[in-house]
């Protein structure tokens, strides 16, 4: 296992659990699983698993049951941050882009593609899931509408991750003939990443897009961004009312969410893990 220095520990307990400090993003560094196995106890539930670190923040006897449905344990977590470590044999890379289904090549790798409305935080996500493998170029921008094609990125050959263009506001004029299609032909698709803002919650927009997956089929998931800008309290009081969204009204949405901070890693570790699992490249020990 890494050694830490006490200087490095203290850099990233700073860099990633310090929310009052002047943010400078090109600076926040991400602890690799080794490194974060090494903080104590509290530091390692906000960063791993953010959804227990809000439970503690919930009235008691409030049902959490819906937070333990995928509880890798650190094996696995671990077994699935080497997917997305770069190699010579495992190339982790950009592959292509495309504006429409039929410039897309079929893969027979399985798929999985972040969906949500601009600015949601669906490019910075990616790039946070690639922090092992710096050299690989995702565009975000604080400009809503960034992101105007699919892009593809390879994981070596187990399983690719699609960048969508955002819905709603700025939106490509052309976001539905491009993207329905995908989600509805895709036949190596295993999972859509819906990403709700986590402070504003479920919006009229991302209404439509739940109501537009539950009718096409594909199985889903809530993943809810940015929740490093909001206080525990309110975190933990919209999780309450998403989740129990999600169980009134849904049938294909996964019954748990992933809560993730891009600029911090928090929930990045976990959600690798379910990535890794829901392709196919693992099966869980736990
Ligand atoms: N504080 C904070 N800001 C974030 C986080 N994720 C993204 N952002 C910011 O949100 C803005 C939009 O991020 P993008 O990743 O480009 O959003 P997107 O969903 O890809 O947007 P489009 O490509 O326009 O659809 C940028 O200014 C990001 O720095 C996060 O976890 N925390
Ligand atoms: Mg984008």
């Amino acid at each position: 296992m890494v050694q830490l220095t006490k200087a490095r520990m203290l850099q990233i307990i700073n860099c990633l659990l310090q929310r009052n400090v002047a943010r400078d993003r090109t600076q926040t560094k991400y602890a690799s699983f080794s490194e974060v196995l090494q903080l104590e106890e509290k530091q390692y539930t906000g960063i791993v698993s953010p959804l227990q670190e809000l439970a503690k923040y919930m009235a008691p006897g409030v049902n959490t049951s819906c937070f333990h449905i995928f509880s890798p344990n650190q094996k696995d977590i671990k077994t699935a941050e080497a997917f997305f470590i770069p190699s010579q044999k495992h190339i982790i890379d950009y592959f292509i882009s495309a504006v429409r289904m039929d410039h897309v090549p079929q893969l027979s790798q399985p798929e999985v593609c972040f969906l949500g409305r601009s600015n949601v935080g669906k490019s910075s996500l990616i790039k946070a899931l690639f922090a092992l493998a710096p050299d690989i170029e995702v565009k975000v921008s604080k400009h809503p509408g960034h992101t105007k094609k699919m892009n593809f990125f390879k994981v070596g050959k187990v399983f690719t991750m699609v960048d969508m263009p955002g819905y709603g506001y700025r939106a490509p004029k052309d976001f539905a003939e491009m993207v329905e299609p995908y989600l509805i032909q895709r036949k190596n698709l295993k999972r859509i990443f819906l990403l709700v803002d986590g402070i504003i919650g479920i919006q009229p927009e991302d209404h439509i897009a739940i109501e537009m997956l539950e009718e096409f089929g594909t199985p889903y998931v809530l993943v809810l961004t940015k929740i490093d800008t909001a206080s525990k309290t309110v975190m933990a009081k919209n999780v309450i009312q998403i989740h129990d969204f999600i169980q009134k009204n849904t049938q294909g949405c996964f019954p748990q969410v992933f809560p993730v901070s891009s600029v911090y890693y928090s929930g990045i570790h976990m959600l690798r893990c379910f990535i890794a699992h829901v392709a196919g490249s693992f099966h869980l020990s736990s």
